[in-house]
């Protein structure tokens, strides 16, 4: 776990430029999650998405799919078996890791081997560690799910120094009502029990406050600090956009960017991504056009690299 005043440091870093446009981070991230070989989605977003950030990306895949899950008859081969021997062998050629950014995970066992990964690579350099909960959207669980597994999640989410749920995996984490209509106090509450689960940051994603906007919200949950993103909203339910919403937090925060430069570049790119998709004319089920979008995202990156960042609040 990272202790709570290192994402502050993270901001002095970026304060001195030390993040140049153009230029290898020389960070490195481990990300954990299946690989859907075809439907864009966990690793066919994250190791672009991440990479492009300037970020080398080391990935542990979970689980060989066809496709991903909303596909009728996808094959998928468990590799459960092989994280262990993985990420041990890392370990004795002397690998680390800045960051580790945990998406879909399969079963509450990988969960458990997941949070002995982190134990594992918490030595000299202490990484950053993501959770996003990936099991639900627009009220249901995704197939193979059930509640006893997003019980868990819940306690694995306590080894993250930030979790980004959506709404549904907000309730199903929290116990909480799930709501279509809501008002600001409703999200504060989930935000409020999400941060008593563990984490540093608990960030939500698809909130909507306003008709025609979207976009998320976090809070710090040391201080109560809230942190809000917004973007206007354009209609339609995208698949792979909560992947590719984490993949830019994990890879522009890696890079050493604020949360809320993060989250900013998190929910425009988003937005963007989808506004090119819809434009395309071509069918949204399947998956976003992240790829026409990738050197938006880079220039924005560099942008928020280069630009002063006011003084990290005390
Ligand atoms: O986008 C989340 C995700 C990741 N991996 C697999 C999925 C899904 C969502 O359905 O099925 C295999």
């Amino acid at each position: 776990m990272h202790h709570p005043d290192q994402l502050d440091l993270r901001n002095e870093t970026e304060d001195k430029g030390q993040t140049k446009p153009g230029i290898p981070s020389g960070k490195r991230l481990l990300t954990i999650q299946d690989i859907s070989c075809i439907g864009k989605c966990s690793l066919t977003i994250a190791l672009p998405v991440i990479s492009s950030l300037g970020i080398e990306t080391a990935v542990l895949p979970t689980a060989l799919l066809s496709t991903h899950t909303l596909f009728d008859g996808f094959t998928f081969l468990d590799l459960t078996d092989q994280m262990v021997p993985v990420t041990d062998h890392w370990k004795r050629l002397g690998f680390s890791f800045d960051t580790i950014y945990s998406g879909y995970l399969g079963s509450v066992r990988q969960m458990e081997i997941v949070q002995d990964i982190i134990r594992k690579f918490q030595g000299t350099q202490n990484p950053l560690v993501i959770i996003d909960p990936v099991m639900a959207d627009y009220g249901k669980l995704y197939t193979g799910f059930d509640e006893s597994f997003a019980k868990q999640y819940a306690v694995f989410c306590g080894c993250a120094d930030i979790i980004l749920p959506n709404l549904t995996e907000a309730h199903y984490l929290t116990g909480l009502p799930y709501l279509e209509r809501y008002e600001k106090d409703y999200i504060l509450d989930l935000l409020k029990a999400l941060c008593a689960l563990g984490p540093e940051w608990a960030v939500l994603t698809g909130v909507s406050l306003k008709d025609g906007q979207t976009g998320a919200m976090a809070r710090n949950s040391r201080t109560g600090e809230v942190v809000s993103c917004f973007t206007d909203r354009i209609p339609g339910n995208y698949h792979g956009t909560g992947d590719l919403f984490t993949s830019v937090v994990a890879g522009a925060l890696t890079r050493g960017l604020p949360l809320k430069k993060a989250l900013r570049l998190a929910v425009d790119y988003v937005r963007e991504t989808i506004r090119v998709t819809q434009a395309s004319g071509r069918p949204d089920s399947y998956g976003v056009e992240f790829e026409a979008t990738l050197p938006a995202l880079i220039r924005q990156a560099d942008q928020l690299s280069a630009s002063p960042q006011p003084s990290p609040s005390p």
